[in-house]
């Protein structure tokens, strides 16, 4: 086996995966070259800098790129690794698209020689892996692939990511791994490149096998916060507080339900339960309604805060985070973007957005009015609130200042607030 700084390793895409994928190899001490299509975050990353918020990811990048290991380049490179970290995203109608994974295979192989590694680690429809050696095998005849009966030139095998955002670094090392490859020798060698920084087990699977387990794991949370999300809608309708009910039957040793939100955002757990639906239509009814119930949580939302506006008619509200989640600068799939969207569409310059995160407002609020002001000006300002993210800055607000709003909390982070007095009994003249 190579020495650390022997190695060399491409990784294609520098997104919320890639780059600290990248970075964290390079840390090994391995040449690490980090291909993206967007010459601004090659040009960032050569600078040691990040174009991303992920805790501890600016200082690790600024040392591998001033230590020589992590460079990026619009270009590929040789090399004897290749991770495959770019998107996959869904067409309108719930299809995966697998082409970015095409075109980096595509450029892969045009730099590929005996004895490489190429690993797939993009969130995949089950087949994609197979669809990858095809495509290699076609564009260089003279290499022989794995899985077609002789000695391969080159090990093709796929690893998913399992990382959360926020966590990314901590769990790139310490969670365990499945490794699937196209043959158990392509397994073998691409467990041998995951040895040299995962402290995790690293367990060795086929190729198909590792694609569907990732995207079991991402359809299980997302079925698990559907019945949070449907739980909460049973609670409001029958006005019961939902915290308290899931935080009751949590204490029983075999419950462990998740938390009712504004819908389930992120690029990951509202898309890829979507590619198990397409391979499988007739045998995903459980997963494709949880997709439906999460989704329809955006528009309960909008109506409960709308009703709220429509109640005290030129009140601004102020519509706490856009992410998709607490303490990050993601705002793909963002439930509460969508919701903030929709009232400003309606309600115009009522609408105060507060994003630690954003320094403007994203395109789609264009023309609507909505303005983005700080936590401390919509307290002041704002009678209304709307929660639709837990950041820790929200968080964060004592109850003393916020006493006297009406406020709609889709996140359950201000549980102490002050309910309304219900309105005296009417007593009728005798
Ligand atoms: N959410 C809730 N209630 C909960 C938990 C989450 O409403 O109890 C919402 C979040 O607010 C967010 C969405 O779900 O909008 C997704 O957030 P998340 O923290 O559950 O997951 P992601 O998308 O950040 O990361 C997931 C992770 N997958 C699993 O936990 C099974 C991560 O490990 C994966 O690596 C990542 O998807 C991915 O890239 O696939």
């Amino acid at each position: 086996m190579l020495a650390d700084t022997d190695l060399s390793v491409v990784v294609l895409g520098l997104g919320y995966i890639g780059l600290p994928t990248a970075a964290v190899i390079a840390r090994t001490g391995a040449r690490v070259l980090g291909v993206d299509v967007t010459p601004s975050v090659v040009e960032t990353v050569n600078s040691g800098k990040v174009h991303i918020e992920e805790v501890d990811l600016d200082a690790l990048v600024s040392g591998v790129v001033a230590r020589g290991t992590l460079r990026a380049s619009t270009q590929i490179a040789a090399a004897d690794v290749f991770v495959i970290a770019v998107p996959t995203p869904f067409s309108a109608d719930h299809q995966p698209d697998i082409g970015y994974v095409l075109r980096a295979a595509t450029t892969i192989a045009a730099v590929l020689k005996r004895g490489d590694t190429v690993i797939l680690e993009s969130t995949s429809p089950v087949g994609t892996t197979e669809q990858v050696r095809d495509l290699i095998a076609e564009l260089r005849p003279d290499l022989t692939t794995p899985g077609r009966g002789s000695e391969a030139d080159v090990a093709i095998a796929y690893c998913p990511e399992r990382v959360l955002p926020g966590r990314i670094l901590h769990e790139l090392i310490a969670n365990d791994r499945v490794i699937g490859g196209i043959t158990p020798r392509c397994a073998r060698k691409a467990l041998g490149f995951y040895r040299r920084f995962v402290r995790g087990a690293c367990v060795t699977t086929n190729a198909k096998a590792a694609e569907m387990t990732k995207l079991a794991e991402n359809a299980f949370r997302d079925v698990n916060i559907a019945f949070a999300n449907e739980l909460s809608l049973v609670a409001d309708r029958m006005g019961v507080d939902v915290w308290e009910v899931i935080r009751l039957a949590n204490r029983h040793p075999r419950v462990e339900i998740l938390q009712p939100g504004p819908g389930v955002g992120g690029h990951c757990i509202a898309v890829d339960p979507w590619f198990l639906v397409a391979a499988a239509p007739e045998q995903t009814p459980l997963i494709r309604t949880a997709r439906l119930v999460n989704d329809g949580k955006v528009d309960h939302v909008v109506a409960q805060a709308a009703a709220l506006l429509d109640a005290v008619p030129g009140v601004p509200v102020a519509c706490l985070g856009l992410a998709f989640k607490a303490n990050i600068d993601d705002f793909r799939e963002s439930p509460a973007l969508a919701v903030s969207v929709a009232l400003a569409r309606r309600f115009g310059n009522r609408v105060r957005i507060v994003e630690p995160y954003a320094s403007a407002l994203p395109a789609a609020f264009a023309g609507t009015g909505a303005q983005l002001t700080d936590l401390d000006t919509a307290l002041a300002t704002c009678p209304l609130m709307v929660v639709l993210v837990d950041h820790d800055l929200f968080r964060s607000v004592p109850v003393e200042e916020r006493v006297g709003k009406t406020i709609l909390d889709t996140r359950g982070i201000w549980l102490d607030q002050p309910r309304a007095l219900p309105a005296p009994p009417l007593r009728l003249a005798s």
